[in-house]
């Protein structure tokens, strides 16, 4: 890779990254996308599922949702077990007939991928970007690290979409920005199985030992998660404590019990909720994981990074065809209000379905929260609609 220059440098190939780098490419704009792991692993980077209604439309819409159209499992509801009793919410009765679908991430990210080789735009893996510099000129600048040395990229603009940990947002002067941050005392252990989904919709699981989510990815493929501590170590969970442990949270007077099989992939994730604000700094702009994070029980981790590149693209391709600015100088505020909802549902969704504690007032308005949910229309609407996603494309206005 020689030094370059382009009109956007483009930090991460997730999706975020690559769906931002495809929306401009459609437009004419210049991108160049630097990823620091190898193709192979991104494309197998196992993580979120569940793709809310106006996201996959809008995927579809961008032309790189053959695919998921073709094989995303299309789900009216979701279950909620409660100590083995079900309860069905049934998202598309209560949310005008809108439907979640579920495709794993990694096959967006291939999806993605694909029609950034067809298209013949630059893209590099293995290569990291170890340093950003002139945020506030009109030349900001990346070094990028390969195993032939070092190259500078250069453009108007420098997305950072590089996830939690990433290079961009630590490179903005301390006190320019600030981090909101809560950590909750669970983690996430997750699995994806060669075992046919038992179920047919999700079901997120409060039981006496702890959380357990059903999740799925094919006809042939299974995705479970269980709540466990926040220090718990991968190892001391031998597959067959795993599923010893998901069938007991999991069980039911009223269904069968789980399908087991080979297990392909396994990991834990701390749940964390974190908010930088603004998103941008002169020219650096942030997006996706890199700006906010969820814990997954909301599955709006994925949404989220997409919604913000929805609101960057046209914000960029706006500057580029009239010169208006209008949009970028407002990008942060726009997508702030729709983290803040995804931020409050998926703290409102984890402090719900986990355990939470000894304190016995807690464990009490957590079941009354329960309780309500799967007994009040009205109430089972608002999770219906926030889970299944509000509406894309509500840019702020000055009144915000
Ligand atoms: P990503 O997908 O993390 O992509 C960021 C990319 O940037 C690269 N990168 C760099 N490249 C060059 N130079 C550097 N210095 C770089 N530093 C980093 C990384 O290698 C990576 O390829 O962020 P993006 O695009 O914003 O997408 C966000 C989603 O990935 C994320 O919100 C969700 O996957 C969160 N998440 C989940 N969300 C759900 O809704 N449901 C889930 O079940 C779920 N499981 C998860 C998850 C996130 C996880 N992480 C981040 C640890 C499971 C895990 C393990
Ligand atoms: C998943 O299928 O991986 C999944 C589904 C729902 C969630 C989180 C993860 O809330």
């Amino acid at each position: 890779m020689e030094s370059v220059r382009t009109q956007v440098v483009i930090i991460g190939a997730g999706p975020a990254g690559l769906l931002l780098g495809h929306l401009l490419e459609l437009e004419g704009v210049d991108t160049v996308i630097v990823e620091t792991r190898s193709l192979d692993y991104v494309q197998q980077r196992v993580r979120a599922g569940v793709i809310e209604y106006g996201i996959a439309n809008f995927l579809e819409a961008s032309g790189v949702g053959t695919r998921m159209r073709a094989e995303g499992l299309v789900h009216h509801g979701i279950e909620f077990r409660l100590d083995g009793a079900s309860h069905r919410i049934a998202l598309s009765d209560l949310y005008d007939g809108r439907a979640i679908t579920v495709y794993g991430q990694q096959e967006i990210v291939k999806d993605l991928i694909a029609a950034r080789l067809t298209s013949g735009a630059p893209l590099f893996f293995d290569a990291t970007v170890t340093a950003v510099v002139g945020h506030s000129t009109e030349r900001p600048t990346v070094t990028v690290r390969t195993s032939d040395g070092d190259r500078e990229v250069s453009g108007d603009y420098v997305i950072g979409c590089d996830g939690s940990h990433g290079v961009a947002s630590a490179s903005v002067p301390t006190g320019v920005l600030r981090r909101y941050e809560r950590v909750y005392p669970f983690s996430w252990l997750g699995i994806l199985a060669e075992a046919p989904p038992a179920a047919e919709e999700l079901i997120y699981c409060r039981h006496p030992q702890g959380f357990a989510l059903y999740s799925m990815r094919s006809p042939t493929l299974s995705r479970l998660y269980l709540g466990v501590r926040p220090d718990e170590v991968l190892d001391a969970w031998s597959d067959e404590r795993i599923w010893d442990e998901l069938t007991t949270r999991l069980a039911s007077d009223q269904s069968a019990s789980i399908t087991q099989g080979p297990i392909i992939e396994r990991g834990i994730t701390p749940m964390r909720s974190v908010v930088v604000a603004p998103m941008r700094y002169g020219r650096l702009v942030l997006a996706g994981d890199a700006a906010h994070i969820v814990p997954p029980t909301g599955a709006k981790g994925l949404n989220l990074a997409i919604s913000d590149v929805t609101v960057l693209a046209e914000a960029l391709i706006d500057s580029y065809r009239s010169g208006n600015r209008s949009g970028l100088a407002e990008y942060s505020r726009t997508c702030l209000r729709r983290v803040w909802r995804a931020e409050h549902f998926s703290y409102w969704m984890t402090t719900m379905l986990h355990q939470l504690g000894e304190d016995p007032f807690d464990n009490q308005l957590q079941l009354s929260q329960l309780r309500y949910i799967v007994s009040s229309e009205a109430a089972a609407r608002t999770l219906a609609e926030n889970y299944v996603g509000l509406p894309l494309g509500h840019r702020a206005v000055a009144a915000d």
